[in-house]
C-alpha cells in the first residue's frame, strides 16, 4: 500500500503507477532483500583482509546464527580483532567515506573558482564580490586594489592547499569559538588537512594498524570535523561566491511541479557546478525556441534531492522531490530527462528509464551508469556542454506517450533561501534579536533537522512529525537536505506555518513574515548551521556545548549522514539519530557514543525511532542546556 510508504500525496498515485507499469521501485527491492543480515546491523563483521570475512557471534543474533553447523562460533577475528574494533573500524570508514564525499564535492568547486579566475571556465563568474573578498582576508590574502580575478585566483589555490598538509590546521577550524578550538586542541583533534585525516583513516582501519576503538574513535571525529568545518564549508563558501549567497525565495514542490506542457528536465545529484550552467541553459532564447518548435510551450527545469536544493536556494528553481521521489519522477513518464552528477542517485534509474521514454544522462567521470547516456561535463566547457543536454531534452520531447502521463497535482509553495546572512538580514543586521528572544523564552532552542529518507522508514513521516513537535514548542527548526524538502512537501517553510508553532515562535516568525521551519541548504550547507551556532556562541560568551541546540536527522542513510552526525557531536551538539547506526555489537562504543563523548566534547548521539519521542528528548535536552545557562 503506497500510504505504508510515504505521506507524500504526491508520491502516492505515483507508487500505485509504477505497480500498474510493471516499475520496481526502491520499496519493492528492499522487501525482496528479505531479514537483513544480523551481523552487518550489529557492525560485527570484517573483510578488510582476506583471511577472512569475519564474524562474531553475539547475544542478540536469532538462535540459528549461534548454535549449529554454520553458526558463528568466533569472539574474535581470525586476526584477533574483537568486537570494540570491528565495530569502531566500521564506523570509522563510514565516517571516512562521508567525509570524503562532501569533501571532493568542496574541492570540486574550488578548481571551478579557479577555472574562472584564469577565465577557462566557460558560463562561470564571479556573483558575490563580497563574500569572496571576505574570504581572502580569512585566508591572509590581500586583496586592496586587486582585480576580483587575482583575488578569486590566491583564494581558489589558499584552499586546495586546505585539502593536504600545509599549515597544520583548516582555516575555518578559526570560526568555531575559542574555548571549542581549545577542546579540540587539547584532546589532538584539530584537523590537519581534508585529505589527510581521511587518509589517515583508511590507513588506521587497515589489517593490523589502530585497534584501540577509542583512539579510532577519537581520529573518526576529527576526520569529521574535516568534513563539516573543512570540504563541507569550501563547498558551502565558495558556491556562494560563484553562485551568489542565498537570499529569501520562494518556490513551490513535490513532483506536481512538472509540467505537462512543457520539456521536463529533472536534476539530480549534489554540485552546483553542472546544474547551474543547466539553469541558464534553458533560458537560451535558441533552446526555448527549439523547444516551442517541438510541439512543447517551454523548458521546465526542476531538481532533486541537494542539486534541487542548491538551485531552489539561489534561483528559486522548483523542487521535484526528495531521495525517495527520484523514480516516481521517471514513473510520471513526463520527463525527458533526468540529469544526474554524483551521490545519492540510485542506479535503478536506468533501469526505471528504460520503461518510459525518459534519457537518463550522467555527467561526472566519478559517476558512471552502465544504463546511463554518459555526457561528460567539465566546466571549461559548462555552458556549451549544458545546451548540449538540454537539447537532447527536447528533442525527447516527442517520444513522450501522453497516454502514459501522470502528474499529480496541486504543487506546494515554499520559502527558502536561509543562509547564514539571510537569517542575520532578517533579524535586521545581527543575530540580537533571535538570542533575546532565546534568552527571553519566547523561543526555546534551535534544532536542525537534516539528512535522507530511507524507505525503513515512511518517506517523510519522522521529518514531519518531528518537526511539527518541535516548533509547536517553541523551538525554531533550521533544516537541509532531504529533510527540509519533507517538511517542504508537508507546507511547513511558509510563513503560514507558523500558526502550527508555539505563542513565542509564532510571534517572531508573524513579526519577521518568515516561516518556522528554515531551509538552509543543502547537505554541505549544515555548515551554515555550524557558523550560525558559533556566532551565537560567542556573542553569549559560552561554547557551542552550552547553547541550547540539538540536531537530528530522523530518516538518515547514507555515510555522509555518519559523517555530519559525528562531527555535530563533535562541535558540541546532542545529535538524535532516528535509525540506529551498525554499532550495536560493541557495548562500549555505544557507551562513548552516547553517553562518553559528552564528557569529552560536550555533545553525544541518542537513538529514538519514534518521532515524537525524539522530539521530546530534544526539547529536554533544550531545557536542561537553557537551565545551564540560567535562562
Ligand atoms: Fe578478519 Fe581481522 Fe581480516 Fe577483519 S582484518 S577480515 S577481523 S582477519
Ligand atoms: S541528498 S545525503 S539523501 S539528505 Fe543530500 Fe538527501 Fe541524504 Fe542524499
Amino acid at each position: 500500500m503506497a500510504s505504508e510508504k510515504t505521506i507524500d500525496k504526491t508520491a502516492k498515485p505515483l507508487i500505485d503507477k509504477a505497480k500498474r507499469d510493471e516499475v520496481e521501485l526502491v520499496w519493492d527491492r528492499f522487501e525482496k532483500q528479505g531479514d537483513k543480515c544480523n551481523f552487518g546491523e550489529l557492525g560485527i563483521c570484517c573483510k578488510n583482509c582476506t583471511m577472512g570475512p569475519c564474524r562474531l557471534t553475539h547475544p542478540s543474533l536469532p538462535i540459528y546464527l549461534r548454535v549449529g553447523p554454520h553458526a558463528a562460533k568466533a569472539n574474535k577475528g581470525v586476526c584477533g580483532a574483537g568486537y570494540d574494533t570491528l565495530v569502531a573500524r566500521n564506523l570509522s570508514r563510514a565516517i571516512a567515506a562521508g567525509a570524503a564525499a562532501h569533501s571532493d564535492h568542496g574541492r570540486d568547486i574550488a578548481h571551478t573558482l579557479l577555472l574562472t579566475a584564469e577565465n577557462k571556465a566557460s558560463g562561470y563568474e564571479i556573483k558575490d564580490e563580497g563574500k569572496l573578498k571576505a574570504l581572502a582576508a580569512e585566508f591572509g590574502i590581500e586583496t586592496t586594489g586587486k582585480d576580483k580575478n587575482v583575488i578569486a585566483k590566491e583564494l581558489a589555490l589558499a584552499v586546495l592547499d586546505e585539502f593536504g598538509m600545509v599549515k597544520g590546521a583548516l582555516q575555518f577550524v578559526e570560526r568555531a569559538p575559542e574555548v571549542r578550538q581549545k577542546l579540540w586542541k587539547d584532546l589532538g583533534i584539530i584537523p590537519r588537512g581534508v585529505d589527510r585525516e581521511i587518509v589517515e583513516m583508511m590507513h588506521r582501519t587497515h589489517i593490523g594498524v589502530d585497534n584501540d576503538y577509542a583512539n579510532l574513535i577519537l581520529h573518526g571525529l576529527r576526520t569529521s570535523l574535516s568534513d563539516g568545518w573543512g570540504g563541507s564549508m569550501i563547498a558551502t563558501e565558495l558556491s556562494d561566491v560563484l553562485f551568489g549567497t542565498p537570499k529569501p525565495v520562494t518556490s513551490r514542490v513535490n513532483l506536481g511541479v512538472l509540467n505537462e506542457k512543457e520539456v521536463n528536465i529533472v536534476v539530480h545529484g549534489h554540485e552546483p557546478i553542472l546544474s547551474e550552467m543547466l539553469a541558464e541553459a534553458v533560458n537560451d532564447p535558441e533552446l526555448v525556441e527549439l523547444a516551442k518548435m517541438e510541439g512543447a510551450t517551454g523548458i521546465n527545469l526542476c531538481g532533486m534531492c541537494c542539486t534541487a536544493n542548491e538551485l531552489l536556494m539561489r534561483r528559486g528553481i522548483p523542487v521535484a522531490g526528495n531521495f525517495l521521489d527520484q523514480e516516481l519522477a521517471v514513473v510520471t513518464g513526463a520527463v525527458e530527462a533526468m540529469v544526474v552528477d554524483v551521490q545519492c542517485i540510485m542506479p535503478s534509474l536506468g533501469d526505471v528509464a528504460k520503461c518510459y521514454h525518459t534519457l537518463f544522462i550522467s555527467t561526472s567521470p566519478k559517476a558512471k551508469f552502465p544504463s546511463a547516456e554518459h555526457i561528460e561535463f567539465d566546466d571549461e566547457n559548462g555552458f556549451d556542454i549544458a545546451k548540449g543536454i538540454v537539447k537532447r531534452a527536447i528533442l525527447n520531447f516527442k517520444n513522450r506517450n501522453p497516454g502514459r502521463v501522470l502528474i499529480p497535482p496541486d504543487p506546494v509553495d515554499m520559502m527558502a533561501g536561509f543562509s547564514a546572512e539571510a537569517i542575520i538580514a532578517a533579524l535586521g543586521g545581527s543575530l540580537t534579536p533571535l538570542i533575546d528572544a532565546i534568552k527571553e523564552g519566547k523561543i526555546r532552542g534551535i534544532a536542525a533537522l537534516v539528512g535522507c529518507n530511507n524507505p525503513k522508514v515512511v518517506q517523510d513521516k519522522n521529518h514531519v512529525e518531528m518537526t511539527k513537535a518541535l516548533i509547536k514548542n517553541d523551538i525554531l527548526v533550521v533544516e537541509t537536505g532531504c529533510s527540509a524538502i519533507a517538511c517542504a512537501k508537508a507546507g511547513l517553510l511558509l510563513p503560514d506555518a507558523a500558526d502550527m508553532a508555539g505563542e513565542g515562535l509564532k510571534s517572531l516568525c508573524k513579526s519577521l513574515g518568515i516561516p518556522p521551519v528554515l531551509h538552509m541548504g543543502s547537505c554541505v550547507d549544515i555548515s551554515r548551521i555550524l557558523v550560525v551556532v558559533a556566532s551565537i556562541a560567542d556573542e553569549l560568551g559560552v561554547d557551542i556545548s552550552d547553547l541550547p541546540v540539538a540536531a537530528a536527522a530522523p530518516e538518515w542513510m547514507s555515510e555522509k549522514a555518519v559523517s555530519i552526525g559525528t562531527y555535530a557531536v563533535a562541535s558540541g551538539i546532542f545529535t538524535l539519530l532516528g535509525l540506529p547506526p551498525a554499532i550495536m555489537g560493541s557495548s562500549n562504543v555505544v557507551d562513548l557514543l552516547t553517553a562518553g563523548a559528552e564528557d569529552i566534547v560536550g555533545g553525544k548521539f541518542a537513538v529514538e525511532t519514534d518521532p515524537i519521542k525524539a522530539a521530546e528528548m530534544i526539547i529536554e535536552v533544550i531545557d536542561d542546556k537553557r537551565k545551564g545557562l540560567g535562562l
